[in-house]
Formats: structure tokens, sequence, C-alpha cells
């Protein structure tokens, strides 16, 4: 296992670090079964902006979910002091707040692909430090939807982004595919666990397969240096909650 220093280098370093086995197999169960759990009790009740569907009209066809932990108790002890929220401590070398935890899924066949993107480009943060874990509850891979990064990038600015048409992630590169956007790419298993830097480009295939889904779990923390811009934040919020509303009638 790499001590915390060598983690922070290479974090630094490449914009993002992987470490297969973060959680155990029966780590990953109580997750998929608190879920499986919460997508049945409490998801009908959720507000439409923190439950995106490909098909709203299709429940199989969930595709994210948004702040996890306000909802359920077992993801509000994952998220906050907890294994998650220590690493991206370490990370960013400071104290660290907890943002977001959201459920992604690509259905198989219609789960459509990330665009390539900065998070921090939606976080407005100055400066932009924070993380970003993304982490597989399932074998990942390129047929069903791998998670992809540019090496190095979080050290080259906020790129130009323009809004896309994939519910969920709004926001895309609109100058993507340069030459210096090298990708690499992990196929992962269950309980292992991906964590990007806020200004690291990164996007995601589609699900081509024909019956296996793409399920994973995304943690948000930002550094305590950084500030947000919370008025054009909450603009920018209400605009994209208006944007899903008038979008699913
Ligand atoms: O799961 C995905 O498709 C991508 C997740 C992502 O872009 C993120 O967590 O920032």
């Amino acid at each position: 296992m790499e001590t915390n220093d060598q983690l922070q280098k290479k974090f630094r370093k490449d914009g993002f670090v992987f470490l297969p086995g973060f959680l155990n197999e029966e780590e990953v169960k109580q997750i998929h079964i608190h879920l499986e759990k919460l997508i049945k009790e409490k998801v009908p009740g959720m507000p439409q902006e923190h439950t995106f569907y490909e098909d709203r009209n299709a429940p199989s066809t969930l595709k994210q979910l948004q702040t996890l932990f306000s909802y359920d108790i077992f993801f509000n002890q994952l998220m906050f002091n907890s294994r998650f929220e220590k690493l991206a401590a370490v990370l960013l070398q400071d104290n660290v707040t907890g943002k977001n935890m959201q459920y992604f899924n690509k259905p198989p066949g219609i789960g459509k692909p990330t665009p390539p993107h900065q998070d921090g480009y939606y976080f407005m943060l100055e400066p932009n430090e924070a993380v970003t874990m993304w982490l597989g509850l399932e074998n990942v891979d390129e047929e069903n939807g791998c998670v992809r990064y540019v090496k190095g990038s979080h050290l080259k600015g906020v790129r130009p982004h323009a809004k896309t048409t994939t519910l969920g992630f709004s926001q895309g590169i609109t100058d993507y595919g340069r030459p210096d956007d090298q990708e690499v790419w992990f196929n992962t298993k269950p309980g292992d666990l991906l964590v990007h830097h806020a200004l690291t480009i990164h996007r995601a295939d589609g699900n081509s397969s024909l019956n296996r889904t793409r399920k994973a779990l995304g943690f948000i923390y930002y550094a305590e240096k950084a500030k947000e811009d919370t008025l054009t934040k909450e603009a920018y919020q209400q605009k994209l909650a208006e944007e899903i509303r008038k979008a699913s009638v």
C-alpha cells in the first residue's frame, strides 16, 4: 500500500489516484443493500433535481441521485468522518467539507456517455481545491462505461465549457480532443476507488452492453481554503433546477 506522502505526490502530479480494493466485498454488499432500500423507499418522494432518469416514465432507467447522505444515515456515515473524508483531507492537505454524494448508473444499452468536463467548472471555488471520488460498485470496463482521465490536465486551468444534452452532466468541454488530451482509463472492480482533482479533465463512455448495469458512487469534498462564490453558484443551481423541471414536464 502507498504511503500518504506517495499518494499526495501522485495526486499533485497526475491529478488523480487509483486505489484498488479500497472497500472490501462485505462493505460493497452493504452499499448495494442500502441503495436498493433507498431507491425503493425514498426515491419516489425525492425532488426531481435529485433524481435523474434516462426516461422518467421508466423507473428502471434511473441514472443518477444527488445528496444521498441527506436521505439515509448509512450514507451519511459513509460521507462524514469516514475513510473517504480522511483520504480527501490527505490528498488536499487541508481540512475538508463533504458537499455531495451521488449515485451513478448507466442502464444497459441506453446509458449515455459522460461528456468531458472539469468538476471545478461547476464548483466555482477560489482556489479550485476539491476532490471527487468515484467508487465502483460493479465490474466496469470499456463496454459499460469506464472513467477516463487526462493526466496532468488539472495543472492547465479551466477549459471552455458549454451546455450538453446529457442530463446530470449539463456542461462539457467544447474543445476536447486536442493533441495533449491523452487519456488513461481504468477497468475497475467493486470496491475500487478513483479520486480526481476538481480541475482534472475526465469523461466516461456510454454503456453499450446488453445486460450489464454500471453502478458507482461519487463523493465530493471541498478543501477548507477553497472559498465558494455562493451567489453565482446559487444562481447557477437555480437555473439548473429550473431547466430540469422544464425538461421533465
Ligand atoms: O460516473 C460517471 O460517468 C462520471 C462521474 C463523474 O464525472 C464525476 O464523478 O465527476
